[in-house]
C-alpha cells in the first residue's frame, strides 16, 4: 500500500472552512492633485483570529504596497513591508504619517467624491473587498504619504 501514506498527509494539510474574519472601518483613499501617480489609503483592520495582511490589489491601480513611516536619522521615510500582522481582537490603524496602502500607477487623480474598490488579501481570512471613499486629506497630515 505505497499511496496510503501520501493521502493521509494530504488529508492533513486540507484546510477546512473558516469562518474567521476581519472586520474592515474608517476606509478612505487620500484626493491626489493632477499629475500624481501614486495615491495612499488607508483604514482600521480588527480580526477575530490572528490574521496577516499579505496583499492588496484593486482596478483601479497598477500595483499596491504595504508601507510604513520610519524615523531615519531625523527623517521620515517610507518602508515597504512585505506583510503586516494583524493580532486577534486588536484594532490595526493605517493612517496618515504611518502604516498605509500605497498605490502606483494611477491613471487619473482620485477626487473627493469618488469611490475605489480595494481587494484585501488576508493570509487567513482570504480575499476581502472594501470601498475606500475619496476624501481631501490636506486637513490631517500635509505630508504626500
Ligand atoms: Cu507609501
Amino acid at each position: 500500500m505505497k499511496f496510503m501514506p501520501i493521502t493521509l498527509v494530504l488529508m492533513l494539510f486540507t484546510t477546512p472552512l473558516r469562518a474567521d474574519s476581519v472586520a474592515l472601518t474608517d476606509a478612505w483613499v487620500r484626493a491626489t492633485p493632477p499629475g500624481a501617480n501614486t495615491a495612499a489609503a488607508y483604514l482600521t483592520i480588527t480580526s477575530d483570529a490572528d490574521d496577516r495582511l499579505v496583499g492588496a490589489f484593486s482596478e483601479s491601480t497598477n500595483e499596491i504596497q504595504i508601507h510604513a513611516h520610519v524615523q531615519d536619522d531625523g527623517v521620515m521615510r517610507m518602508r515597504r513591508l512585505d506583510s503586516l500582522s494583524i493580532p486577534a481582537g486588536r484594532a490595526v490603524v493605517l493612517a496618515p504619517g504611518g502604516k498605509h496602502l500605497m498605490m502606483f500607477g494611477i491613471a487619473e487623480p482620485f477626487a473627493p467624491g469618488e469611490e475605489l474598490v480595494i481587494t484585501l488579501l488576508f493570509e487567513r481570512a482570504g480575499a476581502v473587498e472594501q470601498v475606500f471613499p475619496v476624501r481631501d486629506g490636506r486637513k490631517q497630515a500635509t505630508t504626500p504619504s
